[in-house]
């Protein structure tokens, strides 16, 4: 016999995020010298572009020594917590507030060593905009650049 109180519970956890197969998920993001998939690559985080879903955590895993994973300041979304990583650590976050999160490795930030999570949600696009405005400094320039085509390009940015 079905439960019908447990039954609406259930279908409403499946409305909120219709896509997604299963909540509270995992994610790792590898921060690198080397990029292993591109040796012309150095000082990467490994993807560097992740969508997620409010809820889930990341955890950046450094695969060699001296970086850590830090918010990038006026890069996230208004009321979401930042964070800095130490270095050589792995440190784990979950983002709850949708939006859109950048981060660096303090030491390599002007070598271009930074990356963007999307968490997807109401509100997502609403610090598009004030997160491309943030001044950037040396190949993180670029790296930015590449980033947002790379997200518009790839659909990531629609809501
Ligand atoms: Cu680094």
């Amino acid at each position: 016999m079905i439960n019908r109180r447990n039954f609406i519970v259930g279908a409403g956890a499946c409305l909120a995020y219709p896509h997604i197969a299963q909540a509270n998920q995992e994610h790792r993001i590898a921060m690198y010298n080397v990029d292993p998939q591109d040796p012309s690559r150095r000082m990467v985080f490994t993807p560097r572009i992740l969508k997620l879903a409010p809820g889930d955590t990341v955890t950046f895993i450094p695969e060699n020594r001296g970086h850590n994973s830090q918010s990038t300041k006026g890069m996230i979304p208004e009321g979401a917590e930042p964070w800095k990583g130490a270095f050589g650590k792995p440190v784990s976050v979950t983002p709850t507030v949708p939006g859109l999160y950048g981060y660096d490795c303090m030491p390599h930030r002007s070598m271009g060593m930074v990356g963007l999570l999307i968490v997807e949600g109401p509100g997502m696009l609403d610090n598009l905009s004030s997160a491309k405005s943030v001044r950037q400094i040396g190949r993180a320039k670029s790296a930015w650049e590449e980033i947002w085509a790379e997200a518009e390009q790839s659909g990531l940015l629609t809501a």
